[in-house]
């Protein structure tokens, strides 16, 4: 199984680099993609129907302002959904946002942070992690490392 990383621009591409780089950090195979919801919506029926059978066992999906990708993503897949909102110039994020995270009951998205994509990629190894104890190590020793890395702060 691998996660699949879609954003809605290029633009967006610095924003979810550390989701990019924390997949790697944990060995997770990855692909990613621009899909927009509104400039390529057949790419993304096509995408999202053939994930599952593609094995992709997660989807981080970012994108801004009318962030509609991660939330019609989720309507046509039963493979969990993690959207990532991306600030933008205009309303800060708050759009995008709102956008991700008012999804109507029975389609979830997991909603991250404005430019969480971090956290996006850290749940996905958690749950791949759910089912692969050398993934749960490696998790449980970032988690110790991070801690000690607090713990030894200077300030
Ligand atoms: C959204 O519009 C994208 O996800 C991006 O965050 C935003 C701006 O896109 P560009 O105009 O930079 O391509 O669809």
């Amino acid at each position: 199984m691998k996660v699949a990383i879609i954003m809605g621009s290029t633009s967006d591409l610095e924003v979810m680099k550390p989701a990019i780089e924390t997949l790697e950090s944990f060995g997770l195979e990855y692909e990613k993609k621009v899909i927009s919801a509104h400039r390529t919506p057949d790419l993304m029926c096509e995408y999202a129907k053939s994930a599952r059978s593609r094995g992709i066992g997660a989807i981080i999906a970012g994108a801004g302002g009318a962030a509609h990708v991660a939330g019609v993503v989720a309507g046509m897949t039963t493979v969990p959904v993690i959207g990532v909102p991306i600030q933008t110039k205009t309303l800060g994020g708050l759009d995008s946002l709102l956008a991700i995270v008012q999804m109507p009951a029975g389609i979830p998205v997991a909603t991250m942070a404005i430019n969480g994509s971090k956290n996006a990629a850290l749940l996905a190894v958690e749950m791949f992690a759910l089912t692969d104890e050398t993934l749960a190590a490696k998790l449980e020793e970032f988690r110790r490392k991070q801690t000690q890395k607090v713990l030894e702060a200077e300030i």
